[in-house]
């Protein structure tokens, strides 16, 4: 099987949570470390303009986005399992109050807080990413009291779920639920000045982290990002040719299409021959004169298509 490459930068949350899902399957992969901010040229050619953090690399084939990553991780390694007995559905659905919500609630906290101390390139980046067109961090400030309540309810039943004394979030193994989680604790804690002091009300919680950094990352070897490019056009992509008879949107292979975040982020869609398209997953071709051509997958939650 081929490696898995992997487009990241270490104060990355999110990156964080895959990081945490090697580390539950114990696997090896390539690093390439991505700027924080664009421009970002050596990634680009491989994600047709997509611009977040993180992205999975495997030859051709590209998978954009954490919930994305962690599928075709689970499909490609299936043992140990992210899943704990059958309960799969349950742990996407708590993959959107983590990704959505929480780290909502997170993100708002940690940068109003540290926002005068940034750069400002940085700042108005994820200003406009995370909060939208009309973006102020001085607004969000006014609202910390309110934000950091909200957070203290959701954080106590994290606690809930581990009162009873089990080693992780589902039962006695680690399952995607601990990296769904782990990573907004991780965030809260390196990057808010209150983080850690905050996080002492939850001894439940506090042990489990413990527990969960106890796995680590699986085993990791720098890259270059000239390297994970010529992978790229040295391979042809093995996403297949498919799409779901019952897909709402009547998708149909060789289809022009664009996907981008269903949110106001401001991001530009990416552009591509449709390849590949079931619920969960949608994959588009994607040509570059320093790759050749990619397969670049999508989650099908989150993100808006439109047909050229
Ligand atoms: N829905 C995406 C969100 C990814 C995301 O927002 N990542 C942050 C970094 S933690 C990001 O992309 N920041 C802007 C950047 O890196 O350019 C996912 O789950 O992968």
């Amino acid at each position: 099987m081929s490696d898995i490459i992997f487009h990241h930068y270490p104060p990355s949350p999110v990156a964080e949570k895959v990081r945490v899902g090697l580390g539950i399957k114990q696997l090896n992969w390539h690093s390439v470390t991505i700027p924080r901010v664009p421009p970002k040229p050596m990634l680009m050619p491989l994600t047709g303009g997509y611009r977040r953090t993180p992205v999975m690399q495997i030859g051709a084939d590209i998978y954009c986005d954490s919930q994305c990553i962690l599928r075709e991780l689970q499909n490609r390694y299936p043992q140990p399992s992210y899943y704990s007995g059958d309960n799969s559905g349950v742990l996407w659905s708590l993959s959107r109050w983590s990704d959505g919500s929480m780290f909502e609630l997170c993100f708002k906290i940690i940068l109003s807080i540290a926002e005068p101390g940034m750069p400002a390139e940085f700042i108005q980046d994820r200003g406009r990413l995370y909060l939208g067109s009309d973006w102020d961090f001085a607004k969000v400030r006014d609202e910390l009291p309110h934000l950091i309540a909200q957070l203290w309810a959701q954080l106590g039943w994290v606690e809930q779920q581990l009162a009873s004394g089990k080693q992780f979030l589902m039962g006695e193994h680690a399952s995607m639920a601990d990296s769904l989680v782990y990573y907004l604790i991780w965030f809260l804690r390196g990057r808010w000045s209150e983080g850690p002091e905050f996080l002492n009300q939850f001894p439940a919680l506090i042990a489990w982290e413990q527990r969960v950094k106890a796995i680590g990352h699986g085993t990791a070897t720098e890259m270059s990002a000239e390297q994970a490019l010529n992978i790229a056009k040295a391979a042809q992509p093995v996403t297949p040719e498919y799409v779901d008879a019952n897909d709402p949107l009547k998708l149909k292979v060789g289809m022009q299409i664009s996907i981008v975040a269903d949110e106001d982020s401001g991001e530009q869609p990416v552009t591509g021959t449709l390849r590949f398209a079931d619920r969960e997953s949608i994959a588009l071709l994607y040509n570059h004169q320093q790759v050749g051509t990619v397969c670049i997958n999508f989650p099908r939650v989150g993100y808006r298509i439109s047909k050229q």
